[in-house]
């Protein structure tokens, strides 16, 4: 049974959470992933606070377990967003893509659990000293905005860092992505782009198939340039972008024609033209299956890589 002390703070069975990914993490997808014993979140994304609260709703009705809300830090919409929080007085609060200090009083003054992604052992530990009850150690694996460091040598560093729990995240998918968590000295894991091609994922069928399809080397790095990278699969937009970077677009310009990409793929499903959001994992993500049995499997694989690990100590 592999239970960490994240899964007491949670209050979870697995100590499995999913990424805040925008116009993919809905009710429908939080409530199964909460639903089969893992932390599910609906993820606010740039989203106006009206569809946020909507959600919070949906999911509230399609199941009993903790479901958190994932916070993007950049939205704007966010005071909005944050007020919806507090007011349904959401339990655990994840955040992306910036310092949510700012706001920990809020947070805090309905109880909430604060798990903010972290991509450096610096704001790991300015984090844990304004009292967040624990850290998402987030490589550049990961889809979507990313930092500079990968899974393997930022965890353990963040690990030795702080006390607080360490969560890993980036190129996990399976059980031995998970048992490889935990022997870097983390607590639990984000899985992203696993959740992608879940049954009850409501996004594109379109963007789903790109993510089977998609093998070790197809995703590229965009954005570098504005300051914000993005790890998206290579389609026409991710060519058309890199190639208005290397010709020296301006900030501005690569940002007007990125706006709306993300919908466009995930809802839209014009998988061509649009974001594709997705981890180096992806190569490793193969078929659609309920939730359930995602987390089912990654959880007997994982007892499994421990059980072939410890055979082969032994011998
Ligand atoms: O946030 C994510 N992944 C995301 S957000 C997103 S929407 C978006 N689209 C375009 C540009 C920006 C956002 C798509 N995918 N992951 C968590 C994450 N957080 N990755 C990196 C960070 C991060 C970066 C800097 C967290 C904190 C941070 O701190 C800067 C500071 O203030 O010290």
């Amino acid at each position: 049974m592999i239970k960490t002390r994240i899964c007491d703070i949670l209050d979870i069975k697995y100590p499995i959470i999913q990424g805040g990914m925008a116009w993919v993490a809905d009710a429908e997808l939080a409530a199964a992933i909460s639903n089969a014993g893992g932390l599910g979140l609906i993820a606010a994304g740039n989203a106006p606070s009206d569809w946020v609260e909507n959600e919070i709703i949906k999911a509230k009705n399609m199941s009993d377990k903790t479901i958190g809300v994932n916070i993007m830090l950049l939205s704007p919409f966010i005071e909005d967003v944050i007020d919806v929080v507090i007011k349904h007085k959401i339990k655990v609060i994840t955040t992306g893509a910036g310092n949510p200090g700012k706001y920990m009083d809020k947070f805090k003054s309905i109880g909430a659990k604060v798990i903010p992604v972290v991509p450096s052992v610096a704001l790991a530990k300015r984090m844990e000293s304004i009292g967040v009850d624990a850290v998402i150690a987030e490589g550049m694996e990961s889809g979507g905005h990313i930092g500079e460091l990968t899974t393997m040598a930022l965890v353990p560093q963040v690990v030795d860092a702080v006390t607080i729990p360490v969560i890993a995240a980036g190129g996990i998918a399976d059980g031995r992505g998970l048992v490889a968590s935990l022997a870097l000295g983390a607590s639990g894991v984000q899985m992203g782009t696993r959740f992608v091609t879940a049954e009850e994922c409501t996004i594109a069928e379109s963007y789903k198939q790109i993510v089977i399809k998609a093998k070790d080397r197809d995703t590229v790095i965009t954005g570098r340039v504005t300051g914000h990278p993005v790890r998206i699969i290579k389609n026409k937009l991710a060519r058309e972008f890199l190639k208005l970077e290397a010709n020296g677009a301006t900030k501005e310009e690569l940002e007007k024609f990125g706006e709306g990409r993300l919908r466009m793929a995930a809802r839209e499903g014009d998988v061509e033209h649009g974001s594709v959001m997705a981890g180096q994992i992806a190569g490793l993500v193969k078929d659609i299956k309920p939730t359930k049995k995602i987390i089912e499997d990654i959880i007997n694989e994982a007892e499994d890589t421990i059980r072939t690990m410890n055979r082969a100590i032994e011998e």
